[in-house]
């Protein structure tokens, strides 16, 4: 067996999905915390285009980005697949990974909200949500069905992360009204045994975000004065 060692942040949503996936495929590896303000030399050398985490290094070899290492771990570790068999099911599945990509944005922006501009920021999450609710989950247990799949881990943040991230903009939008379905799916994500052990503490999550929105909105401040 290789080596697995992964790269990561306690607190990164990107860095959680790769250690969801591992532990629900049984991989052993071995967890290196990063101080993302003082990044180790190992992370530089493994990821030197963008210096993020996660990064998954399989018998001395790096991987970024978290969606290709999920990929990544789906190919090399079949075992308790958590992609569909069938080839178009499988598309599908990538279409809403990657739909949920692109609408990263989307939530940052609501992230960063002021009063200026929260309308439409909590308009722009609500339609994507929307789609989720609608389109992807409908009224299944889990995006793919009845199990757990790389939708679920994908989207997975929107479980615990989002909550956090709503307590501090002050708006609340992923409720048991407004999304039925997407909330009971959230519920039965974190009832899954490995996610539920692998979620990190809410208090601390909170404090954490809180303190990473300041900092974002203060440097997004200064961009603009700086720029103007
Ligand atoms: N698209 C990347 C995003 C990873 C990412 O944004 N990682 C953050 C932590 S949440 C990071 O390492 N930030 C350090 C930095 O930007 O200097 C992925 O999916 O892996
Ligand atoms: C940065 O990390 C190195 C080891 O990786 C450590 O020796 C050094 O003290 C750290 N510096 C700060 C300011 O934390």
């Amino acid at each position: 067996m290789e080596e697995v060692k992964l790269l990561g942040f306690w607190a990164s949503p990107f860095v959680l999905r790769v250690i969801w996936v591992l532990k629900l495929k049984g991989i052993k590896y071995e967890y290196v915390e990063e101080d993302l303000s003082n990044k180790s030399q190992l992370l530089l050398q493994s990821n030197p285009i963008y210096k993020k985490v996660p990064v998954l290094i399989h018998g001395g070899k790096p991987i970024s980005e978290s969606s290709v290492i999920l990929e990544y771990i789906e190919e090399n570790w079949p075992e308790n697949p958590l992609l569909p068999k069938d080839a178009q099911d499988r598309a599908l599945a990538r279409f809403w990974i990657q739909f949920s990509a692109d609408k990263g944005l989307i939530f940052h922006s609501f992230y960063l909200s002021t009063e200026e501009n929260r309308e439409k920021a909590v308009r722009e999450v609500q339609e994507v949500l929307k789609v989720l609710e609608e389109q992807a989950l409908q009224d299944k247990k889990f995006f793919g069905g009845d199990t757990i799949g790389l939708v679920d881990i994908a989207l997975g943040w929107l479980s615990h992360w989002f909550q956090a991230m709503e307590e501090t903009v002050g708006v609340k939008l992923l409720e048991p009204d407004t999304f039925p379905h997407l909330h009971a799916w959230a519920q039965n994500f974190n009832k899954i045994p490995i996610i539920n052990e692998n979620l990190p503490d809410y208090e601390k999550l909170m404090a954490h975000i809180k303190r990473l929105r300041e900092r974002l909105m203060y440097l997004k401040q200064q961009k603009l004065v700086t720029s103007s």
